[in-house]
C-alpha cells in the first residue's frame, strides 16, 4: 500500500510530491508569508484550511473546468492530484484595483495593456472583472503582460479558452464569496493541459494565498484594503518597526489565535461547513 514519495519542488508554504508518473501530491504547511517572506511561527492548521477551501472550489466549479483534484488525504492538508502540462502563465482575474493592477494603473492608465477608466481609486471595484495574465517568475515577482504576449506564450486559441475559463471561474467564487460577506478581489488561477490536450485547473483555487479576500463590511476605496487573514500580522510587523527582509519577526501567541481563527471563519462562512466536520472527515468538502 506504501508509496514511493519523490519531492519534485517547494512553493514558499507548500510542498509538491510525484506518486508514480502521471500523480502529484501537494501538501499545504502551516507556513505563512507576509512582505513576501516567510515567518518563523506557524499558524496551525492554515495549511488545512487553504487545501479544504481548494478542494470546495474545485468540486463547485468541476462543470465550468475541469481541475487536478484526485483525492484529499486523511491529513486534510494534502491533495493527490492529476499531472498535467502546465501553462507558462499566471492567470490573474481582477475584480477591484489592488496591488500591481493599481500599480500599473497610476503609471499608465492601463493593466496588461486594458484601458481602464479614469478616475478609479485604490481599491475600486472594476466595471467589470478583467483578466490580466502574467509571466511566471522564477525569482522575483510576476509580470504583468499584453494579451498578445500572453498568447504568444499558448497560442492564440489557448489564450482565449483560459481567458474565458479563467473569467468564469471568478465570476461564480465572487458571487457566492459575496453572499457570504467576503470580496475576492482578486484571484490567480494556474492552469495545464491533460494527456487529451484538455485543458484542466490546478495548484490552488480562491483560497487567501492565492486571491485578495477583504471583509464586505469595510470596503473603503481610496487606499489598500484590511485584508481578511493576514491583517494581525501585517499590524503586528509594522507595529515593530521590521524592515521586510529576512528573517521576519517570531508571532506572539496572541497574533497567532486570532489570525488562525481568520483562517478558519473565511473556510467556515464560504464553505459552510464546521471547520472540525473537516479535520474529522476531509471528504464533507467534496460533496
Ligand atoms: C505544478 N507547480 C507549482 C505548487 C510547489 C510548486 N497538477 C500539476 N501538474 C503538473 N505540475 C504542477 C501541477 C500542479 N498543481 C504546480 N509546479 C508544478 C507548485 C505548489 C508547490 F512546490
Amino acid at each position: 500500500m506504501s508509496e514511493t514519495l519523490t519531492h519534485v519542488g517547494s512553493g514558499k508554504v507548500r510542498e509538491l510530491y510525484a506518486l508514480g508518473d502521471d500523480r502529484l501530491l501537494l501538501v499545504a504547511s502551516d507556513r505563512i508569508s507576509t512582505f513576501d517572506v516567510v515567518l518563523p511561527t506557524e499558524i496551525p492548521d492554515k495549511g488545512r484550511v487553504l487545501t479544504g477551501l481548494s478542494a470546495f472550489w474545485f468540486t463547485r466549479t468541476r462543470d465550468l473546468c475541469r481541475n487536478h483534484l484526485l483525492s484529499l488525504r486523511a491529513d486534510a492538508r494534502s491533495m493527490e492530484c492529476r499531472r498535467l502540462e502546465m501553462l507558462p502563465l499566471e492567470c490573474v482575474v481582477r475584480g477591484y484595483l489592488a496591488g500591481s493592477g493599481w500599480k500599473d494603473y497610476v503609471a499608465t492608465g492601463s493593466t496588461s495593456g486594458r484601458e481602464l477608466p479614469s478616475g478609479l481609486l485604490e481599491s475600486s471595484r472594476l466595471p467589470e472583472p478583467v483578466f490580466t495574465p502574467s509571466t511566471k517568475a522564477v525569482t522575483g515577482h510576476d509580470e504583468n503582460i499584453d494579451a498578445e504576449r500572453a498568447a504568444a506564450l499558448v497560442g492564440r486559441e489557448r489564450y482565449a479558452e483560459v481567458e474565458e475559463a479563467a473569467l468564469a471561474l471568478y465570476r461564480v467564487a465572487v458571487k457566492h464569496a459575496g453572499e457570504r460577506g467576503i470580496i475576492l478581489a482578486d484571484t490567480k488561477l494556474e492552469f495545464g493541459l491533460d494527456d487529451d490536450g484538455r485543458l484542466a485547473l490546478a495548484d490552488e483555487a480562491f483560497t487567501p494565498d492565492s486571491s485578495r479576500f477583504w471583509p464586505a463590511d469595510e470596503l473603503t476605496p481610496g487606499g489598500p484594503q484590511p485584508s481578511f487573514d493576514k491583517q494581525f500580522v501585517r499590524d503586528y510587523c509594522e507595529s515593530l518597526g521590521w524592515d521586510k527582509t529576512y528573517p521576519g519577526p517570531e508571532l506572539p501567541d496572541e497574533v497567532v489565535e486570532g489570525t488562525r481563527s481568520r483562517y478558519v471563519e473565511a473556510f467556515e462562512r464560504l464553505t459552510g461547513i464546521e471547520f472540525d466536520r473537516y479535520l474529522a472527515d476531509p471528504e464533507v468538502v467534496l460533496r
